[in-house]
């Protein structure tokens, strides 16, 4: 029933919501009528980390990305954003790529606010990984982190990336090229410095063409709309 329990906001008569707890279906109703229908992605994750798109400083011998973290999540609540200081997730995440304490950030608004949490395995660079999410009207919302191994606090993602366009409807398929980012929690300047910690913390930021990155994306991103039934 809890998928359903969003829907039934306060504002909706007793009769409808009692209405709608006796008739739980695929599909949800809201409290004007319209259903909430979910659809699936498939997700791609492409790791382009390697020392000829990224070639300067040292380059590690065994680049990989931590355990990928997606969260499907509605547009009230957020869980990182450049300039802000980084949570204790995202922290722990981009410095040890542990995913335990962003699990339980995200999980703390399930179900209200956050539809589903996948945990990934780590993925090696270069590597792919794939993997489905679903996503509804309400939670149209992807955000997605993964840190880059070995590394301070090195990390990519995205944050609050809606599948839906302008006009509303759902998007077939979109690729978001993904640049290094620096949680501003570690102050190591290398992929192996010892940890150096940054007090007080600075804000995310991205370290795109900044040493030791180019300009080129270290992974990209793939959000394809499943079709079959
Ligand atoms: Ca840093």
């Amino acid at each position: 029933m809890s998928e359903s329990c969003h829907y039934l906001s306060n504002r909706c008569p007793t009769a409808l919501r009692v209405g709608v707890l006796l008739t739980l279906a695929a599909v949800a109703t809201g409290c004007d009528g319209t259903e909430a229908t979910s659809v699936r992605y498939e997700v791609t994750f492409v790791a382009n980390w390697n020392d000829s798109t990224q070639p300067y400083d040292n380059f590690p011998s065994n680049p990989h990305f931590s355990p990928l973290v997606a969260a499907v999540h509605s547009s009230d609540v957020g869980f990182w954003k450049l300039g802000d200081t980084a949570s204790h997730g995202i922290e722990s995440m981009a410095e040890t790529g542990s995913t335990g304490l962003l699990a339980e950030e995200i999980r703390a608004h399930e179900p209200e606010s956050v539809l589903q949490l996948t945990l990934r395995s780590i993925v090696q660079s270069p590597g792919s990984d794939e993997f489905e999410v679903e996503v509804d009207e309400r939670f149209s919302l992807v955000t997605f982190v993964t840190m880059l191994g070995p590394s301070p606090d090195w990390f990519a993602g995205v944050t609050s990336r809606s599948l839906m366009d302008a006009g509303g409807a759902w998007v077939e398929s979109l690729e978001i090229p993904l640049y290094p980012l620096d949680a501003g929690t570690d102050s190591g300047p290398s992929y192996n410095s010892r940890d150096e910690d940054t007090s007080p913390p600075e804000g995310i930021s991205s370290i795109r063409n900044q040493s030791p990155f180019s300009d080129n994306p270290v992974a990209f991103l793939s959000f394809d709309l499943v079709t079959d039934g």
